[in-house]
């Protein structure tokens, strides 16, 4: 099977990890092997930030490190065994900011970018490049090789302004009300090279429990990336359990755009046109969503094993309901 996976960071990559085993991908081949499955993964872009003359990209950097073997599992994010020293030398010199966790290890990676883009790459060729190192075992596609970034309006009392994502995800904890989040330069950009066609020639789109808005939503806002979804068969694992995220802020994210935090509520956010298919937790078992297939089972990612069979049970309902669409003449979507 040929899954796309359009993802985001600590959830996704950990589901990512889970999709693998589910497909067999990096295991040892078996003979009675007959199809090959692939996963593409679509990675958010909108994360990135340009900090102290680098490039960072993290939650390319997230699935590429946790896919590859190199990830702090405890965090979810940068490097294991990491060090903090460029960190503090740049505080040192009174460099800013200093809120922004900046590892030795993960600088290096942050260097290759750096001088590849200046060198003219686009960053889908230095994504490939750097994955050669870290080998994921997935095709990692970033979103778009143009620059696109989640920007939050915030008006914390000295008036409205537009805020970097990642300033108000960890220096104010998202705790700051977001009056707006907006992907800057989204309508300008294009899908980067490979994305619409891993797309069209995929067999399904699973969509992992990444934050709906700003990981899987700034994906859906390139131009063309959701269109070309739309005619596929897509599965959506959700996020939210029982009216909380399982992992990180996604409640602040969702409240900013007026959503819910629930999970019926995301799949309405996502659209009854996009997803074929929603797996919510048990805890959420009622969930109706109108033209959309709800199935409930524990969604909680608590180990390599819980997150193995997750997954296998999105590509399950991805398979009965691509047949279901072959059936009635459908192409899913
Ligand atoms: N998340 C934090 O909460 N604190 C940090 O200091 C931090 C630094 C950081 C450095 C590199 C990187 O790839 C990710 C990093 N993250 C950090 C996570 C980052 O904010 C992600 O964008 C979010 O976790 C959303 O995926």
């Amino acid at each position: 099977m040929r899954i796309v996976v359009p993802a985001g960071g600590i959830g996704g990559a950990r589901f990512l990890r889970g999709l693998k085993a589910a497909l067999g991908i990096g295991a040892p081949a078996t003979d009675e092997q007959t199809t090959v499955n692939t996963i593409t993964v679509i990675g958010n872009t909108g994360d990135d930030i340009t900090l102290f003359g680098l490039r960072i990209c993290p939650d390319l950097d997230t699935v590429m490190y946790t896919l590859g073997g190199g990830i702090d599992e405890e965090q979810g994010w940068g490097r294991a065994d990491e060090t903090f020293t460029v960190k503090e030398e740049l505080a040192a010199y009174g460099m800013k900011p200093t809120w922004f966790g900046l590892g030795d290890r993960d600088t290096a990676t942050h260097i290759v970018r750096a001088q590849m883009i200046a060198a003219g790459y686009p960053l889908s060729a230095i994504t490939e490049a750097l994955c050669d190192r870290w080998r994921p075992g997935v095709r990692l596609i970033p979103m778009t090789d143009d620059q696109v970034e989640t920007h939050v309006v915030v008006d914390d009392g000295g008036g409205r302004r537009a805020i970097h994502f990642q300033e108000w995800w960890i220096r104010h904890r998202a705790a700051l009300p977001a009056e707006q989040i907006i992907s800057v330069g989204a309508d300008a950009a294009g899908p980067a090279p490979g994305v619409l066609a891993a797309v069209a020639e995929a067999d399904a789109v699973i969509i992992p429990p990444s934050n709906p808005v700003v990981s899987v939503g700034s994906i859906l806002n390139v131009p063309g990336i959701r269109e070309a979804m739309v005619g596929k068969t897509v599965v959506g694992v959700s996020p939210i359990i029982g009216g909380a995220p399982v992992r990180g802020m996604a409640d602040a994210c969702l409240t900013a755009i007026g959503v819910e935090t629930g999970a019926g509520a995301v799949a309405e956010h996502l659209g009854p046109d996009l997803l074929d298919g929603w797996l919510v937790d048990d805890a959420d078992a009622g969930t109706v969503v109108e033209g959309v297939e709800v199935r409930s089972r524990p969604l909680y990612m608590s180990d390599p094993a819980a997150t193995e069979a997750i997954a296998r049970a999105a590509v399950d309902l991805a398979v009965e309901l691509a047949g279901r669409g072959a059936a009635d003449g459908g192409t899913g979507g």
